[in-house]
């Protein structure tokens, strides 16, 4: 809101690296003054000619420098910076609001402030599609330049898990947040299996709000029917799909995937599950997935016997020879091995935003080929 404001009165605009993409310039029309004019400091020199800017193409600190050499002496007026300070203040007020609402099923801010809060000063936070990048970039309280990583250009599903391993290889010193809509969750979550694998560690907060809420909620908004939004069967009755609810378990899903998991309704619980987790305390959790391995393992030695190498009467030392000697192929079994050990253990932490029944719930429609 503040800066909003003040873009729509701003007669200059100083735009340092950025893209003016459409969610910072709310598709271009952010800027409301007649005669506004764009200054674009940009090393890439197709973007520092955008909005007719006057480009110059150069590196950011240096640019800085000869601007504020050249602009030495002026300031902006004490009203317009007074002005600039109170809308700020405002918005922080309306932040802290926005995190602090205390609606259950727990509002997405909230869920924004509690992760906000859990994360330290150098952490990441990680997103990219649905209705989360545009709360982000309203709400998340910034502390580090390198601290905010959020797919606006393309806005690409999927990118949250894969983008936040990249972002901790990079940066292994940091925490990495990676916040996913269940949509984006279920586009591509694959990456998880190979954080596991390769013992990365990563924070995964999947917001549940049973379908894609900011796509079904754009179509409404411009008169269009949702389509396939919200996970539902596919309706006899209508021949629709808003039949009942799928019985979609994406917690269950990322514990199938050797991720410690952990269930959240509440923001109080969303807290908990931090603390939780700092304990590593798997008592704490309603669902605590331990990574199996599942291998042939093969039960006959070579010569072949009818006894299971386990029985005992095979390693104990002067056993009477078996009475049979017949020879029999080699037969593979399955084992559990016991769970390996983690150098870095990732987790997930699903929070509902919407207490809607999965379970059992395909009795609703009738249908009785689905179970
Ligand atoms: C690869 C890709 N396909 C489609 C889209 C269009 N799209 C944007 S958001 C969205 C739904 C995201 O659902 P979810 O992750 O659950 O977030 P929510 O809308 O519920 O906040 C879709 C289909 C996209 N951004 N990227
Ligand atoms: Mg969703």
């Amino acid at each position: 809101m503040a800066a909003n404001r003040i873009a729509r009165q701003a007669d200059v605009v100083i735009g340092i690296g950025t893209r003016y993409s459409d969610f910072t310039t709310a598709s271009r029309t952010a800027f409301g003054a007649p005669h506004v004019r764009f200054v674009n400091v940009n090393v890439a020199a197709a973007d520092a000619v955008k909005l007719a800017g006057t480009p110059l193409v150069a590196d950011a600190r240096e640019a800085l420098r000869g601007l504020s050499a050249a602009l030495a002496g002026w300031s902006a007026s004490e009203d317009y910076q007074a002005e600039a300070r109170r809308l700020s203040a405002a918005w922080q007020q309306t932040v802290g609001e926005a995190f602090a609402l205390g609606h259950q099923p727990p509002a997405q801010s909230e869920v924004i402030g509690a992760v906000n809060d859990a994360a330290g000063p150098r952490d990441v936070v990680v997103c990219a599609a649905g209705s989360m990048p545009g709360d982000l970039h309203k709400l998340w309280r910034t502390r580090d330049p390198k601290g905010y990583h959020v797919e606006y250009g393309y806005s690409c599903m999927g990118y949250e898990i894969a983008g936040g391993l990249g972002v901790k290889l990079a940066e292994p010193g940091r925490e990495v947040y990676v916040l996913v809509g269940d949509g984006s969750y279920l586009m591509m979550a694959s990456e998880l299996v190979t954080a596991v694998a390769e013992g990365v560690k990563l924070i995964v907060v999947l917001v549940q709000n049973h379908g894609f809420a900011s796509i079904g909620g754009l179509s409404e908004t411009v008169g269009v029917q949702r389509f396939g939004t919200r996970y539902r069967y596919r309706n006899p009755q209508t021949g629709r799909l808003d039949g009942g609810i799928l019985p979609v378990d994406l917690a269950a899903n990322a514990a199938s995937l050797g991720v410690r998991v952990l269930r959240a309704e509440t923001i109080a619980e969303l807290r908990a599950a931090r603390c939780a987790r700092r304990r590593r305390s798997p008592a704490r959790s309603s669902c605590t997935s331990r990574p199996t391995r599942w291998c042939p393992r093969r039960t006959a030695r070579r010569g072949g016997t009818s006894r299971s190498p386990r029985s005992p009467s095979s390693t104990r030392p002067g056993a009477p020879a078996p009475r049979t000697r017949r020879r029999r192929r080699p037969s593979v079994r399955w084992s559990v091995p016991r769970p390996v050990r983690r150098r870095a253990e990732s987790s997930l932490v699903a929070v509902g935003l919407n207490l809607v029944p999965i379970r059992g719930c395909h009795e609703s429609n009738g249908d009785e080929r689905v179970g």
